[in-house]
C-alpha cells in the first residue's frame, strides 16, 4: 500500500496536509503491517539470542530500507514537500544498551533475519534504558531518557509468565519488535516487562527506591551497581529475563513436538556475555520440574547453550555472592551447587570451580562448563582467552573454544547512514554487495580512477557538512568543515584511553601556542558516556570539556585546533559522526579491547584507523596492509608481560619524559583550574602520575609520532583517498552477515 492511500484512510487527508508527526506514526503503522505479512525464519531448530542489551537505535529508516521501500517513500514524501529526515526526528531512540555488546546484538538480529534464519532476540523492555547525558559546568550529569510512546515499534502480546522470586511471584509480559531482514524474513525481538513498573518513583533525575522490585524492575538498564541494593536489583532483572525466556523456549519447542529429552534438536541459546547466565540453572530447574532426571536435564541444557565472552577485564566478569542469590532467587542455589559439585569432583583445580572460597558464584564458569561453545569476538581476543584469561578451561575443553570475529550490519552502517557512498558504490559495482559484502573488493579496480577518487572525497566533504549542521543545530557549536575530523566515540573507560587522546590535544595546544601550526586545521571530536559510579571516567569527561572551552575560545589556537564533545552520544549521533570522519581513534591498551565494532563502521565509511594492535584492529591491519592504517604502541604480549611482572611505574615515565610531564602538568595548571573543578582535575592528575593502570605513558611518544604522520599524509589528498578506498573495499569481511554465517555454521546449525 502506498503512503498516500494509507494516510487518506487513516487521517482522511493527503500527505501534504499531514504534520510530520502524523506521517511518522503513519509510516510506523504501515511498516509494522508490512512486517507482519512477512514470513518468520522457519526450521525445526530455533536460535534464541539472549541479551540484557539490544542497542537497536531508531528503526524507521532501517525498516524501510530492509523492506526495500525507502527510496519510494522518500520520493513520495518529497513530492508532497516533506522530508524523511525531519519525520525521523519524531522517533525516540531506545537506549537499551551501554555500548558495543548491545549494539552487536542489534546488528546480529538484523543479520539473522537477513539470512532467513529462524532466530529471535530475547531481552528486557527497560522504560528508560541508559541515562541521557547532559553537560553542566563542564561535567556530565544524568537524566532519565524515556522512549516509550503510546504507539511504538513494540506490540503487546498476550504471552505472560509467572516469575517466582523469594517471597513473591510477579508476572512478566512479552512485547515484540519486528526484526525485518533485508529483503527477507522478519523475526522478533521479544522484550519482557512487568506491568507494575512505576516511572513516577524516580526522584531528582535518576534515584529511586531500589528495593521496591515490583515498581522498579524494568525501569532502567543496569541500575547503578555501586551499592548492594543496586547489585541485587540486577539479579532480579537477570532472573526475570531468563526465567521468561526459559518458559518461552520450552513452550515453543513443546508446541513443535519436542519431548524435552530432545531439547537440543529444537533449541540453541546464545548467551551474550554473562548477564543471561542464570538461564542455565533455570532451564535445568524447569526440565527437572517437568520430569527429567537431573543429569539428563544438565546434559540437554549443556548441549543447547553457547556462550560469548566480550571482555577480559576481570571486574566485568560477574561474580555474585551466594547471599544475593539466596535473597532473590533461592530456587537456583541447589542447582548451582549440583553444577559446582560435579566440577569439583571431576577437576581438582580451584581456578575452574563455580563457587569460590569467598562464597561467590562465578557466572562465566557456569557458562563454560555447561555450554557447548565458548567464543571470543576477535582473533586476538580468543587467543588471549585460550592462552591467558581462560587457560585452565581451555585445557579442559579445547574443543569448545572458537573465535567469531564481530561484524556490523551494512544496512545501518552504510546504506542508511551514508546513502551517497552507497549510491556511488552501486553505480560502480552494482548492488550485489548489499547482500554479499565481500563484493566490495571490486572497488579496488578503481584505485587509480581519478573521477571515482574525486567523488569519494566529495562525499566525505558532504558528510562533514551534514555533521557541521547537526552540531550547530543540536549543540550550537561551529566546526570547520575543511579541517581534519579526528574522532573517538565509544563508552568512556580508562582502558579505551580517551585520556591518551586528551593528552595529545594538550600537547598540540602547547605546540600551537609556541608557534608550530598544523598545515590543515584539526577538529578532535569525542562522544562518550561514563557510568555514573565511575569517578575517574567522569573526571576524564571533565578534562575534555574544559579543554573544549579553553581551546575553542583561544583566538591564537582555535583557527588550528578545536575540540568538541557531543552531548548524549548514542546510535543516532554515531550515524552522523562515522560517515564524516577522517581519522578513527582506536587506541585502547593492547589486549584490553575484545574487538571493537566502531572501528569497522569507520573503515567502511572511508576513515583511516589510528590504533593499537588490539581487538579487531589487528584484523583490519592484516586486511588493509601497513600503508592504509596507522598503528602504534606496545604489543599485547608486552602489555600482558608487564602486568604479570608488576613492572610498570607511571611516575618514572612522568619524571623522565619532558613531553609527557608538560602535558600531564597542564591538567592541574592555571589555565584549566580557572575553568575546571580543582578536585576533579587533581584526582585525574594523581591517578595518571601514580597509577596509570592502562599504561598511556609508554605509548605516548609513538602515539604522537603516528598521529602526526597521519596528519602529514592527509595533506596528500590523492594518496589519502586511495587509502580510503582500500579501507572501504576491504571492509566486507566485517559484515555481521559473515559473522552470523559462521555462528550458524559452527555453533547453531539451524
Ligand atoms: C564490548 C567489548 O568491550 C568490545 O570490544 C566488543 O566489540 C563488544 O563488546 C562486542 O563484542 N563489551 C561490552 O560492551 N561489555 C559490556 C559488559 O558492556
Amino acid at each position: 500500500m502506498k503512503l498516500s492511500e494509507f494516510v487518506k484512510t487513516e487521517y482522511g487527508k493527503s500527505i501534504s496536509e499531514c504534520t510530520n508527526e502524523e506521517l511518522y506514526y503513519a509510516l510506523l503503522t504501515l511498516t509494522k503491517k508490512m512486517a507482519s505479512g512477512k514470513q518468520h525464519g522457519n526450521s525445526k531448530k530455533k536460535l534464541y539470542y539472549i541479551s540484557a542489551e539490544f542497542l537497536i537505535g531508531k528503526l524507521l529508516s532501517n525498516n524501510l530500507i530492509n523492506l526495500g521501500i525507502y527510496d519510494e517513500v522518500k520520493e513520495e514524501l518529497a513530492q508532497n514537500g516533506k522530508n524523511i529526515c525531519e519525520i525521523e526526528e519524531f522517533e525516540k531512540e531506545p537506549s537499551l544498551g551501554n555500548g558495543g555488546l548491545g549494539r552487536l546484538a542489534a546488528c546480529f538480529i538484523d543479520s539473522i533475519a537477513t539470512l532467513g534464519l529462524n532466530g529471535d532476540g530475547v531481552g528486557l523492555n527497560y522504560h528508560f534504558g541508559l541515562f541521557r547525558q547532559v553537560f553542566e559546568n563542564n561535567m556530565q550529569t544524568t537524566v532519565p531518557d524515556p522512549w516509550l510512546t503510546e504507539k511504538s515499534w513494540l506490540t503487546k502480546t498476550d504471552v505472560t509468565y509467572d516469575i517466582k522470586f523469594k517471597g513473591m511471584t510477579v508476572k512478566s509480559r512479552m512485547y515484540d519488535i519486528d526484526v525485518i531482514g533485508y529483503n527477507n524474513t522478519s523475526n522478533k525481538l521479544h522484550l519482557f516487562d512487568i506491568e507494575s513498573v512505576d516511572e513516577s518513583i524516580v526522584e531528582d533525575g535518576i534515584n529511586f527506591n531500589k528495593e521496591d522490585i515490583k515498581k522498579n524492575l524494568t525501569l532502567f538498564l543496569y541500575p547503578d551497581d555501586s551499592d548492594e541494593a543496586g547489585r541485587i536489583l540486577r539479579i532480579y532483572q537477570q532472573y526475570f529475563m531468563v526465567s521468561s525466556a526459559a518458559q518461552l523456549i520450552l513452550d515453543e519447542c513443546v508446541a513443535k513436538g519436542c519431548n524435552l529429552h530432545d531439547l537440543s534438536d529444537y533449541v540453541v541459546i546464545q548467551i551474550n556475555d554473562t548477564h543471561p547466565t542464570m538461564i542455565i540453572p533455570e532451564l535445568i530447574r524447569l526440565l527437572v520440574e517437568r520430569g527429567l532426571e537431573m543429569d539428563e536435564a544438565i546434559e540437554a541444557v549443556t548441549k543447547s547453550c553457547a556462550y560469548t565472552n566480550h571482555t577480559i577485564l576481570a571486574e566485568a566478569l560477574e561474580k555474585w555472592p551466594i547471599y544475593y542469590l539466596k535473597k532473590a532467587v533461592p530456587q537456583l542455589m541447589p542447582i548451582i551447587e549440583v553444577l559446582d559439585d560435579k566440577v569439583r569432583r571431576k577437576y581438582h583445580n580451584q581456578a575452574v570451580y563455580i563457587i569460590d572460597g569467598e562464597e561467590r558464584v562465578h557466572m562465566a564458569h557456569i557458562d563454560i562448563h555447561y555450554s557447548s561453545s565458548v567464543n571470543g569476538v576477535a582473533s586476538l581476543h580468543t587467543e588471549i582467552l585460550k592462552n591467558n584469561e581462560l587457560h585452565h578451561f581451555y585445557e579442559i575443553y579445547p574443543e569448545k573454544f572458537n573465535n567469531k570475529t564481530n561484524g556490523i550490519t551494512f544496512r545501518r552502517w552504510l546504506l542508511h547512514c551514508n546513502p551517497q557512498l552507497t549510491e556511488l558504490i552501486t553505480s560502480l559495482i552494482g548492488d550485489g554487495f548489499k547482500k554479499d559484502a565481500m563484493q566490495l573488493e571490486k572497488l579496488l579496480d578503481y584505485k587509480n580512477d581519478e573521477k571515482v577518487l574525486k567523488q569519494i572525497l566529495e562525499i566525505k566533504s558532504a558528510k562533514k557538512m551534514e555533521l557541521k549542521k547537526a552540531l550547530m543545530e543540536k549543540q550550537n557549536v561551529t566546526i570547520n568543515e575543511n579541517s581534519i575530523f579526528d574522532i573517538q566515540i565509544k563508552r568512556l573507560h580508562e582502558y579505551k584511553r580517551q585520556q591518551l587522546n586528551a593528552l595529545y590535544v594538550i600537547h598540540k595546544y602547547l605546540e600551537i601556542k609556541a608557534g608550530k601550526k598544523p598545515s590543515t586545521p584539526i577538529t578532535v571530536i569525542f562522544g562518550a558516556k561514563a557510568a555514573p559510579a565511575y569517578i575517574i571516567a567522569q573526571d576524564i569527561i571533565h578534562l575534555i570539556l574544559c579543554l573544549q572551552q579553553l581551546i575553542n575560545n583561544d583566538p591564537e589556537v582555535s583557527p588550528y585546533l578545536n575540540v568538541v564533545m557531543v552531548e548524549n552520544y548514542n546510535v543516532t549521533w554515531a550515524e552522523k559522526l562515522i560517515p564524516a570522519c577522517d581519522i578513527s581513534e582506536q587506541i585502547s591498551l593492547a589486549s584490553k579491547e575484545a574487538s571493537g565494532t566502531g572501528n569497522m563502521k569507520f573503515m567502511l565509511n572511508g576513515a583511516l584507523t589510528l590504533g593499537t594492535e588490539d581487538g579487531a584492529n589487528v584484523e583490519i591491519h592484516e586486511l588493509v596492509g601497513d600503508d592504509n592504517i596507522y598503528i602504534f604502541g606496545d604489543s599485547s604480549d608486552t602489555v600482558v608481560e608487564r602486568y604479570a611482572q608488576g613492572s610498570y611505574h607511571a611516575a618514572k615515565y612522568y619524571n623522565e619524559n619532558a613531553v609527557i610531564k608538560e602535558a600531564v602538568d597542564f591538567i592541574t595548571g592555571e589555565e584549566l583550574k580557572a575553568i575546571g573543578d580543582k578536585d576533579r582535575l587533581e584526582r585525574l592528575f594523581n591517578e595518571l602520575v601514580s597509577k596509570d593502570w592502562f599504561m598511556t605513558f609508554p605509548d605516548f611518544d609513538e602515539y604522537v609520532k603516528t598521529r602526526e604522520q597521519a596528519y602529514a599524509d592527509y595533506e596528500n589528498r590523492e594518496e589519502w583517498v586511495q587509502k580510503m578506498l582500500v579501507n572501504i573495499a576491504k571492509a566486507g569481511y566485517f559484515s555481521s552477515d559473515r559473522t552470523i554465517e559462521e555462528y550458524n555454521r559452527d555453533i547453531w546449525k539451524l
